[in-house]
């Protein structure tokens, strides 16, 4: 596999890398303790492109490939990955979804504002008993001829406090099962939509996550996505694309904190040496490039597969296990080489290792990654 970069790819990894050294490095502690993250900053990585990094230029976005996509991630995923996972969500699930199966009204309409970042959007698959078990859906929407009515709870939802576009999956004909679902367009301000109190996380506390509750919200049927019973396969299909940007996601902290303990290895000093002179030490950040590396191979493959128009289901899910696999292994590792400065918070390193735990969790467990390749793998 030849993963050289592009001129063009080069400079968007650049632009993402001073863009995370420069805006997003100065208050990530501050921002991670105090749970918050101005508007303004999601305005500016608009302004840079970030937020529709996939979608055409007639839409306003940046018309850019995966590639570049993931590239950017590692790179805001380095300093801050509470932002990285807005630029995520609104990315590969809100305007990749959008794009590929929303109609030309939708786009216009909610596409060209997502795009620049002008509003932030939100995926709303998961309820408190939904979450891997994605077709139990009790979030039902009724249809009603000209509209539907929603009606439920949703959790664990990214962006939800900011968002001004939620694209919600309810269940609509229960009989149908996974084929009588269907995703709807929701507005912040629909009456009987009410955003719930704000999730106290253990990592990426920045970015702002929301129980929602829907009561008798009247939704116009021209706010649904594709055929009647859509629902079930776009969630599967944009949550597909949306495991790379996770996976790049993943990568990015591992290569965070990989690059700090590298720094600090060799300035630190212990029985009168630099602590990278100590083999023990040493090892580990052989251990950590190595497995960062190949997670690096991984999710670029994974992008190269979306981008050349391959089947990437399996391909995005084996990056997503194991970029976070090793986010857990090289942030966990990167605190001990810290030592006692990488319990405290000013080092960055215990912040990163918290962070790293959602990539095993968010747009699918590892255990429904697995799933999913063992399926893959059984099938051929
Ligand atoms: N692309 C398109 N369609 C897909 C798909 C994909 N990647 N994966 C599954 N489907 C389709 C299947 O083809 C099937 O359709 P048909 O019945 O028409 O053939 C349908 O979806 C149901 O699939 P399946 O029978 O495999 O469903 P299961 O209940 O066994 O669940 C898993 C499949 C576990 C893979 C799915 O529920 C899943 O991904 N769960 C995790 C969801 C998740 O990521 N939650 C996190 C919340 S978002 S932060």
């Amino acid at each position: 596999m030849d993963f050289t970069l592009s001129e063009e790819q080069l400079m968007i990894q650049q632009a993402a890398r001073d863009f995370a050294n420069n805006e997003l490095l100065p208050g990530v502690i501050e921002r991670d303790d105090a749970q918050k993250f101005p508007f303004e900053l999601v305005r500016k990585m608009g302004e840079l492109g970030f937020m529709g990094m996939m979608v055409n230029e007639k839409y306003n976005g940046s018309g850019l490939d995966t590639l570049s996509y993931v590239l950017a991630m590692e790179e805001l995923s380095k300093i801050d990955a509470s932002a990285s996972v807005m630029v995520s969500v609104n990315n590969s699930l809100v305007c990749w979804g959008l794009q590929a199966f929303g109609t030309e009204a939708q786009k216009e309409k909610y596409l060209t504002r997502l795009s620049t970042g002008e509003v932030i959007g939100a995926f709303c698959l998961s309820e408190p008993e939904a979450g891997s078990d994605a077709t139990s859906q009790k979030t039902t929407a009724i249809d009603h001829g000209d509209h539907y009515i929603l009606n439920g709870t949703k959790n664990w939802i990214t962006n939800g406090g900011s968002a001004e576009v939620f694209l919600v999956i309810a269940q609509t004909h229960a009989e149908k099962g996974h084929k009588g679902i269907n995703v709807l367009i929701v507005e912040k301000g629909m009456e009987g939509f009410e955003v719930g109190p704000k999730e106290n996380k253990l990592g990426i506390r920045g970015s702002d996550t929301h129980s929602l509750n829907f009561n008798d919200v009247k939704v116009p049927k021209e706010n649904r996505i594709g055929e009647d019973g859509f629902g079930f396969t776009f969630a599967m299909k944009t949550l597909a694309g949306g495991r790379i940007g996770i996976a790049a996601q993943a990568l990015g902290i591992a290569a965070g904190a990989y690059e700090l303990a590298l720094k600090y290895s060799k300035v630190r000093k212990t029985f009168g040496t630099e602590i990278a002179n100590h083999q023990a030490i040493a090892f580990k950040l052989a251990d950590m490039h190595t497995k960062i590396q190949a997670a690096r191979n991984l999710v670029y493959q994974a992008a190269c597969d979306k981008d050349a128009g391959k089947d990437y289901t399996l391909s995005g899910a084996m990056a997503k296990l194991y970029a976070s696999e090793v986010a857990m292994e090289t942030t966990i590792e990167a605190v001990q080489i810290h030592g006692g400065n990488g319990y405290v918070k000013d080092y960055h390193v215990e912040r990163l290792m918290r962070d790293a735990k959602i990539t095993q969790i968010y747009e699918g467990t590892s255990e429904i990654q697995k799933i999913v390749i063992s399926r893959s793998v059984l099938k051929d």
